[in-house]
């Protein structure tokens, strides 16, 4: 029996009172997590906007949100061998609320990040810096953990969630990649990467000379 099903027996084993409570709680955990990503929306619609103001453009293109899939959280629990209950999810994994962020140009990318993080209720938990170090498949991003507090009736608390800021290009090129790799039933991978590569490298060129023609146009 392999570790999923195991948990499901268990759970179906279980007390339905003691279910019921444990439902109740992932319910609550989920909820907080939704709370979570509409606070940090917030935070960079409000920063979106002000920055239009005082310079005529949005760094922002786009805000998606996602809140993870009960399958995704317990696939992942089981995959890196964490006890699967409520407390451990809220410890161990931190990317149950997702807010990816397109940008337009690389430079917004650093700016909405650093606006974002200096703001003295976000705590920065982790960064990484896949723009100044690409992934070896190509991927391009910057992926940061923080943590935000949502204001519930009768406390204050920190959740975690991750944050990936892209461009527009960098972003096509990780929906494509993404896609593709759950066609696990190709002839040729090694091909299909090396030319994946070849087209995160041309996204790389692409923002670079769209970032050097608004740096020409900015000078004026
Ligand atoms: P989904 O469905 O996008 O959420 P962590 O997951 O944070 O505990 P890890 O693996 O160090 O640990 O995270 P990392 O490197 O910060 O990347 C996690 C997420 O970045 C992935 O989430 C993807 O969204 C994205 N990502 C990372 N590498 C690639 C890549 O090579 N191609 C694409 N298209 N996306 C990538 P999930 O969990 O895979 O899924």
């Amino acid at each position: 029996m392999n570790i999923e099903n195991e948990t499901k027996e268990s759970i179906l084993q279980c007390d339905p009172e003691i279910m019921l409570d444990k439902a109740e709680s992932f319910l609550n955990l989920m909820m907080r997590y939704k709370c979570a990503i509409m606070e940090v929306e917030t935070k960079l619609n409000v920063l979106n906007s002000e920055f239009s103001l005082n310079h005529n453009r949005n760094p922002i293109e786009s805000i998606k949100t996602r809140l993870k899939k009960p399958a995704s959280i317990i696939e992942k629990m089981n995959r890196r061998g964490f006890e699967l209950n409520v407390e451990s999810i809220e410890e161990n994994l931190f990317d149950i609320a997702g807010i990816r962020v397109i940008c337009s140009f690389v430079d917004d990318i650093y700016t909405v990040a650093n606006l974002l993080i200096n703001q003295d209720d976000i705590k920065l938990i982790r960064m990484k810096d896949y723009i100044k170090n690409p992934k070896e498949n190509g991927y391009r991003s910057l992926h940061l953990i923080i943590e935000v507090p949502i204001f519930l009736s009768n406390e204050k608390k920190y959740m975690k969630a991750e944050v990936q800021l892209r461009t527009i290009a960098m972003d096509f090129w990780a929906s494509l990649d993404h896609k593709l790799r759950y066609k696990q039933d190709l002839e040729n991978p090694e091909d299909i990467a090396g030319r994946l590569k070849e087209c995160a490298e041309l996204c790389t060129d692409l923002d670079n000379r769209m970032q050097d023609i608004r740096d020409e146009i900015d000078k004026k």
